[in-house]
């Protein structure tokens, strides 16, 4: 964790769009700020990596039907589980709805995706120069910092047109989702037969673009008809993220919410899904900034009410967020290919790289 957190020193954004957005941030706020909070982050263990092999899974959709939608997280399956949690941290997320993993991550865990970053920006500088917009691709420009100097001079439209998060299938992140570190601890909350959920977002959250702003909302508005335990979100930050530059902030408990009322926002540009925190009514905790340094992970549950303010830094703020559940849940397909990242009962059914690549949610065993 970096310095503990105050909304009243967020340095006011720069331009007309960021300062609307930061501005409907606080006004969302009880009284426009929230007190100091400090987390007291606890580590969890690391277990050697473990091999994987992989063939054929079926899901089975009525055990899903009949499986509990439980807004707490469903201790009952926590009964039993492995993985590198401690009943702490575990009951740390189960009351408070998130738990930081410091330093998770290390170099090497981060080096694939970075690697996978540095080749979509690559793309998208090489458009950038046949559209005749810049002229020279800054391939020397430090990780942070190349793809927020490549939009300087343009317009936030120009970069809005490669989306305000990224969804593509690049091996880094096939690596990434499926590093044994993320499932280990996923697996002391769900148990060991994980499905890696099709909803994974690469963020290149940008400075002077209002998109890179996320409103107040629960991850579960974008799926409140799926049939679906809460489901597990990994946000990790790939470079540190700060109050400056933009970093996530919860409002801790409010995962024992239902999904509460929203509407799609119509001012970043993006469609965000929004609500009104004023509807939270008397909230037992304020909201909470988590400045992190990279590398660390953020686990929430879907029903959390979280938001991230805008970049008023000079860099970009590379986070990539993962989603899990276990097995036997509404698989999501109307948004893309999840894919089965571990199974116990069924190690051979695990999706490959190349399943991942095609688009398979199993190993196809079967020519
Ligand atoms: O990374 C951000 O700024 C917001 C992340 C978020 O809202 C999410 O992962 O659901």
């Amino acid at each position: 964790m970096l310095d503990p957190i105050s909304y009243a020193v967020q340095p006011e954004a720069k331009t007309h769009h960021l300062r609307r957005m930061l501005q409907r941030h606080r006004d969302q706020l009880p009284g426009g700020r929230c007190d100091h909070e400090r987390f007291i982050p606890l580590v969890g263990r690391r277990k050697p990596r473990q091999r994987r092999q992989s063939s054929l899974v079926s899901w089975d959709m009525r055990a899903a039907i009949q499986r509990q939608d439980d807004a707490t997280g469903n201790a009952r399956m926590r009964a039993g589980n492995q993985g590198t949690l401690t009943a702490e941290q575990v009951e740390q997320y189960d009351t408070e709805g998130y738990l930081v993993l410091p330093d998770l991550l290390s170099e090497e865990d981060m080096a694939p995706v970075r690697s996978a970053l540095t080749e979509k920006v690559d793309r998208i500088a090489d458009e950038l120069i046949e559209a005749g917009l810049i002229d020279d691709p800054l391939t020397e420009a430090a990780f942070p910092y190349r793809l927020a100097n490549l939009f300087d001079g343009l317009e936030p439209d120009q970069f809005l047109e490669y989306g305000r998060s990224w969804r593509d299938r690049i091996p880094g992140y096939y690596t990434l989702m499926s590093n044994p570190r993320i499932l280990d601890v996923v697996e002391s909350l769900i148990g060991p037969e994980i499905f890696s959920n099709p909803v994974y977002n690469v963020r290149p959250k940008v400075p002077r673009i209002a998109a890179g702003a996320v409103p107040w909302h629960q991850d579960k508005s974008y799926w409140p008809d799926a049939n679906s335990n809460p489901v597990i979100t990994v946000w990790i930050s790939f470079v540190d993220a700060t109050l400056e530059n933009g970093c996530l902030h919860v409002y801790p408990r409010t995962q024992r919410h239902r999904v509460m009322g929203y509407h799609q926002e119509d001012y970043s540009g993006t469609g965000f899904l929004e609500l009104d925190v004023s509807e939270l009514g008397a909230v037992e905790r304020g909201p909470v900034a988590l400045p992190v340094r990279a590398g660390t992970a953020i686990l929430f549950n879907d029903r959390l009410v979280h938001s991230s303010t805008p970049n008023d830094s000079d860099h970009v703020r590379w986070s990539v967020d993962l989603r899990y559940q276990p097995t036997d849940q509404d698989p999501m397909p109307q948004h893309g290919a999840g894919f089965l990242a571990r199974s116990r009962s069924h190690p051979q059914r695990v999706a490959t790289l190349d399943d991942w690549m095609a688009e398979r949610p199993e190993h196809a065993t079967v020519a």
